[in-house]
């Protein structure tokens, strides 16, 4: 991130030329595709390629299959839009530059454990996450937020574009957030090939790639067909299905297609109410997206992949310190997520999410900051995740876990908090004498 790669505007921007054009001979489609890709380039983006602006019709289809289906859950933004059709975000658009940005490893940790041990597990570990209580934030957001980079460097390139063409250019900048099918989008402009995770794997680079594109209304020549040895298209994945076998909450129902509401990047970042139960445990020690179906990826594994990235590693975002995030105040919380991707998920969600991890570490250390937060925390979302938390917890609870348990199971404002502790100290029950019958 450098100094100019301030706060991008949005929306619809209009560029002037303001210096040296091409010369006219150059100033063609195919001239002004090739200076637009070379200068992509220098901007920093990792791949390139121009497509045209004709509507995407199979996604389309797709979309509506899977809003069908409801696999959207609560991403009611899914359905604004004609999110396969570029020339609604930019009437009279003529060309898209479309960009993948590699965001590396950002700082390899290694997965605290995934899974809970279960209550009824006889060994359950004594201190699971080491000397910290350590959660996991997946790699694309550990650093500075990929929207604010890739959509200023992409607004660059609109300007550029203005004076080498020497005329008033109308862009839009679109990185994740605008109504627009970005990975078939990639896939048609030749980048990279959908894998059955869904996600856009870009051959050398693998899957750690963001999308971004500038809409413009200048005519550029599509980019020549990649000269690819292997196939890129949906076959590409041959018979693995690794990612849909290794999916902690089993959030695809075929290949292919995944089912966000089990997702768990929509269950820690996007869904801001309370977490189904049948979903907590598999989520494990993650409090803002998942990378596990991109880590067992074969394509990942390339050694061209970068393995840094210029967004950069946050010593904070790389194992956050749960019983902190549990406890985060306002201002701390604003700090946390300044120019992050974090800025998505507000107090009270990362706060639920750290009150889940903890219950999933297994560790005894978690009881009394969850007892803490199930007294103390003013949000009902937190208490009732904190007394689930301490119910996976039941081998470890101490009489004043008990007593705290017992005391919300009775007087809790929020009936669903007291339904929540009520069903901890049953399980508590079950393992120890401590809590009354
Ligand atoms: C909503 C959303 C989510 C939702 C839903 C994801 C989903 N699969 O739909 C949630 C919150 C779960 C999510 C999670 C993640 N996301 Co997200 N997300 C989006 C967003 C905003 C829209 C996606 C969308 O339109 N979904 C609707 C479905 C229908 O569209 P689709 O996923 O493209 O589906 C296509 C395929 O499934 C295929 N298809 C569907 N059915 C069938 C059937 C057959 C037979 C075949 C062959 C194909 C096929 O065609 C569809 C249409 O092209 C995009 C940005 C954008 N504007 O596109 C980012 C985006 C997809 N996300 C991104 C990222 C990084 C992630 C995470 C990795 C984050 C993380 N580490 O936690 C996870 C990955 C989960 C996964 N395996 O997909 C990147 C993906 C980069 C890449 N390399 O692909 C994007 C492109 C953002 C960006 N600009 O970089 N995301
Ligand atoms: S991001 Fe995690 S939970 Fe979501 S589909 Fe991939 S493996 Fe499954
Ligand atoms: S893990 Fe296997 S099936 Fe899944 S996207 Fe990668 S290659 Fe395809």
């Amino acid at each position: 991130m450098t100094a100019d790669d301030a706060e991008a505007p949005l929306g619809i921007e209009v560029f002037e030329p303001a210096g040296v054009g091409l010369p006219p001979e150059d100033c063609t489609p195919e001239g002004l595709s090739r200076a637009a890709t070379a200068e992509a380039l220098s901007l920093g983006f990792n791949r390139v390629s121009i497509v045209d602006a004709t509507p995407l019709e199979a996604g389309r289809t797709r979309l509506r299959a899977f809003l069908e289906r409801g696999y959207a859950g609560s991403l009611s933004y899914l359905e604004e839009g004609e999110r396969h059709d570029p020339s609604t975000l930019l009437p009279g658009v003529k060309s898209l530059v479309v960009v993948l940005f590699a965001h590396g490893d950002a700082g390899e940790v290694s997965p605290a454990p995934d899974h809970a041990p279960r209550v009824a597990d006889a060994a359950i570990p004594e201190a699971g996450l080491g000397p910290d209580l350590r959660g996991q934030i997946a790699r694309y957001a550990r650093g500075t937020d990929y929207h604010i980079l890739m959509k200023t460097r992409l607004f660059k390139l609109g300007r550029r574009l203005a004076t080498l063409a020497g005329r008033t250019v109308r862009v839009r900048a679109c990185v994740d957030t605008a109504p627009l099918l970005e990975r078939e989008l990639a896939a048609r402009a030749g980048l990279g090939f959908q894998g059955k995770s869904s996600l856009l794997i870009a051959p050398g680079l693998g899957s750690y790639v963001l999308l971004g594109e500038l809409l413009i209304d200048l005519e550029l020549a599509p980019s020549p067909p990649p000269e690819s040895p292997r196939k890129l298209d949906f076959s590409a994945c041959g018979s693995c299905r690794a990612c849909l076998d290794a999916c902690p909450t089993q959030a695809f129902p075929s290949e292919y297609v995944l089912d966000a509401r089990r997702c768990i990047s929509y269950l820690t970042i996007e869904q801001d109410g309370v977490i189904p139960e049948e979903l907590r445990r598999p989520i494990g020690t993650r409090v803002f997206g998942c990378d596990v179906c991109q880590e067992v990826c074969p394509f990942n594994a390339s050694k061209s992949r970068p393995s840094s990235s210029e967004l950069g590693v946050r010593e904070a975002l790389l194992a956050p310190d749960l019983v902190r995030l549990l406890n985060l105040g306002s201002a701390p919380y604003r700090t946390l997520v300044k120019r992050t991707a974090l800025r998505r998920a507000s107090r009270a969600t990362l706060q639920r999410n750290a009150a889940v991890a903890l219950g999933n570490s297994g560790d005894p250390r978690a009881v009394a900051p969850l007892v803490r937060a199930l007294v103390e925390n003013e949000r009902a979302l937190v208490r009732l995740h904190a007394a689930w938390a301490l119910g996976e917890l039941a081998p470890h609870l101490d009489e004043a876990a008990v007593s705290a348990l017992i005391q919300c199971a009775d007087a809790d404002p929020d009936a669903a908090v007291r339904a929540e502790a009520r069903s901890a100290l049953t399980r508590a029950n079950a393992v120890t004498d401590l809590a009354p019958s």
